[in-house]
């Protein structure tokens, strides 16, 4: 089943120059990139997209690192794209990041753990609507897809 998912580059990975190192790596495990964009996140985007966090304690801490500074935004798509990027990043503590993993090798706090991945078909929809218009989300032909 193709699936959509919303992802975005923490402000740190923008100031790390990283930004290239964290798409490349999506890029070459054959991820489909159809929407991508530089935003300063506003307050009211940075609390809509953490809604499920507003209890917990790091909240504050999380929607201050997320307005730091520019990230970069994108929509991927394709078969079980969801399950593979949240692999392919690792788990939210970079400590328990496996190594090769994007946040194994380059996060080193929770907060600042490098790149957000929507973690369902219905979350990714609600995410990337706070983000991008239709018209925005790009329909294209990956020329690799047929060779993975
Ligand atoms: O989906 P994922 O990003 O892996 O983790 P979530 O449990 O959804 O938490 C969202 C976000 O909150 C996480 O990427 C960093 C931050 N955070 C934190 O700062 N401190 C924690 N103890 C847990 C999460
Ligand atoms: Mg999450």
């Amino acid at each position: 089943m193709v699936e959509r998912e919303f992802i975005f580059l923490k402000p740190n990975t923008i100031r790390r120059g990283l930004t290239g190192e964290v798409i490349s790596r999506l890029e070459r495990r054959g991820i489909k990139i159809i929407a991508l964009k530089m935003i300063q996140f506003t307050r009211e985007q940075a609390e809509k997209l953490y809604e499920e966090h507003k209890d917990k304690p790091f909240y504050n801490e999380l929607i201050d690192f997320v307005l730091s500074g520019p990230s970069v935004v994108m929509v991927v798509e394709g078969p079980r794209v969801i399950e593979m990027v949240r692999h392919i990043i690792g788990a939210t503590d970079p400590l328990k990041a496996s190594p090769g993993s994007i946040r194994g090798e380059f996060g080193m706090s929770v907060t600042k753990n490098i790149v957000h991945a929507s973690d369902s078909p219905e979350k990714a929809e609600r995410e990337m609507k706070i983000f991008f218009s239709e018209e925005e989300i790009l329909n294209y032909r990956l020329d690799v897809q047929g060779d993975l």
